[in-house]
């Protein structure tokens, strides 16, 4: 059994040799054009980025290290005693490209579980916090704060060589990694159920273990089941979205891992991209409590209609980068199969109903480029038929997950030595000059 150092250790010099080769030999070789529809529109499409965990295939969706996901479902090891991927597992994939043993995983979440404790001023900070606070502003509050401790930032003070760099960052991103369920789910507790203790971590268990029982729901393992492949599935995305950007781009600037992940959680926060499972579940909710529980096909359509033609966009509906409908939903949609309690759900049957129902609509409706149903069309109801009914609070579990890739790729970026990210940008007096010339 090796240690994620040493396994990282052993796959870097091959990353940056190919790095050197590329940038040696094929530094001038066009691979797309810039349009000004390009610029005007969000850079949608620009092939401009590095990333190494994940790349997404608009048909296909999306793979970790050229892993599908029922490919990553099948590979890569689970909690003892359950079935779904770990976090851990997901982790030591997108960090290294290899699949962990079940020993390595397990050692990896020993790892995190020791390291996983808030420091007390972090635990004060939360405390003190107003509980009409959102929960994601919370989240990236206590994300930043733990920079206090950034062991990067405190060896680059003190000079360090560039070669180094990703070493102290990765001790950083495990870290965070380490410590974001117990800040994750402290502020559950804050603001939804103050009379509850925290459960104390569990040495013994996994990442999603441990936060699923310090959120009080421990005793449910179809939840925590759940929350795992939650938490592995929304790990990585590639590195255009917003949040993964947002982490790559502080990060270019050397910023530590803390307050590179804390802008990426508030760019995550807006209703285009995280925030959706929170919208999608309120749009449910809507339409049950204006119809009951039966809802047809009919009175959907209807829903999505008035939805439509009240200037609204369809929560958890279409992709930036997506033109089929999202693996990732339909893995959600597979869980929900296993289960009998979960198909009997009416918030269920509606995700599946809509499902049915939606894509027509859209594509009726003519706008948008991808009628299909994103992760977040699903994401929502299951934790909501398990009890964990706080919607406002989904964004901050997908906000757990997402530092599994974002924070690879600070890893990554540094042991690779990537440049300060910096774009050209132009005004459109400059964009008309430019296209005239
Ligand atoms: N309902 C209604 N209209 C939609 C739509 C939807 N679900 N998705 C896209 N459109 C509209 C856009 O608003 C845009 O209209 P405009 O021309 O008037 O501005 C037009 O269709 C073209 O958009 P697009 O090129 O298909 O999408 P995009 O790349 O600009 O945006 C996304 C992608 C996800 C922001 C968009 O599809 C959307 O708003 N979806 C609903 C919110 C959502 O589910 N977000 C979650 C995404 C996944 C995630 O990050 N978690």
């Amino acid at each position: 059994t090796k240690s994620l150092r040493e396994t990282l250790q052993e796959v870097i010099p091959a990353k940056q040799e190919q790095l050197k080769k590329l940038k040696a030999e094929h530094s001038q070789a066009v691979v797309g054009e810039v349009k000004v529809e390009n610029i005007l529109g969000g850079m949608r499409g620009l092939k401009a980025m590095l990333w190494e965990a994940s790349v997404l295939d608009p048909n296909e969706g999306i793979r970790f290290h050229g892993l599908t996901i029922p490919d990553c479902q099948k590979v890569l090891p689970p909690a003892p005693g359950g079935k779904e991927m770990t976090a851990e597992s997901m982790l030591w994939l997108l960090l290294t490209g290899r699949v962990p043993s079940p020993a390595e995983s397990r050692q990896l979440s020993a790892e995190l579980a020791q390291k996983g404790e808030l420091p007390a001023f972090v635990e004060k900070l939360l405390d003190s916090l107003p509980k009409t606070l959102h929960p994601m502003t919370q989240l990236g509050m206590g994300v930043a704060a733990l920079n206090h401790d950034s062991v990067f930032q405190a060896a680059y003070e003190r000079g360090i060589k560039k070669s180094e760099y990703w070493t102290y960052m990765l001790e950083d991103c495990l870290n965070l990694v380490a410590k974001l369920p117990a800040l994750a789910a402290r502020i559950y507790r804050n603001v939804y159920h103050p009379e509850n203790s925290i459960a104390p971590i569990d040495k013994g268990l996994d990442l999603v273990g441990n936060y699923s029982n310090m959120l009080g729901f421990g005793h449910n393992e179809s939840l925590t089941e759940y929350l795992r492949l939650y938490i592995a599935l929304h790990g990585d995305h590639e590195g255009g979205n917003a949040s993964a950007h947002t982490a790559h781009l502080v990060g270019s600037t050397l910023s530590d891992p803390y307050i590179s992940y804390s802008a990426a959680l508030y760019a995550l926060a807006g209703p285009l991209h995280g925030l959706a499972n929170q919208e999608v579940l309120r749009w449910q909710l809507a339409v049950q409590k204006e119809i009951g529980d039966n809802v047809t096909h009919e009175n959907i359509r209807e829903y999505l209609w008035k939805t439509l033609k009240s200037g609204q966009v369809v929560p958890g509906y279409g992709h930036g980068v997506l033109r089929n409908p999202d693996p990732r939903f339909i893995a959600l949609q597979e869980f929900c199969k296993t289960r009998p309690e979960l198909q009997a759900s009416p918030t269920i049957q509606l995700v599946q109903k809509t499902y049915e129902v939606a894509p027509d609509v859209l594509k009726e409706h003519g706008k948008t480029k991808n009628p299909y149903p994103n992760v977040d069309a699903a994401s929502g109801c299951v934790l909501y038929h398990y009890g964990l009914t706080e919607f406002k609070y989904y964004t901050v579990i997908f906000g757990v997950s997402r530092a599994l890739g974002a924070l690879t790729q600070l890893v990554w970026a540094r042991a690779l030595g990537l440049p300060l990210e910096r774009p050209k940008s132009y005004s459109m007096d400059a964009l008309e000059k430019l296209i005239k010339s």
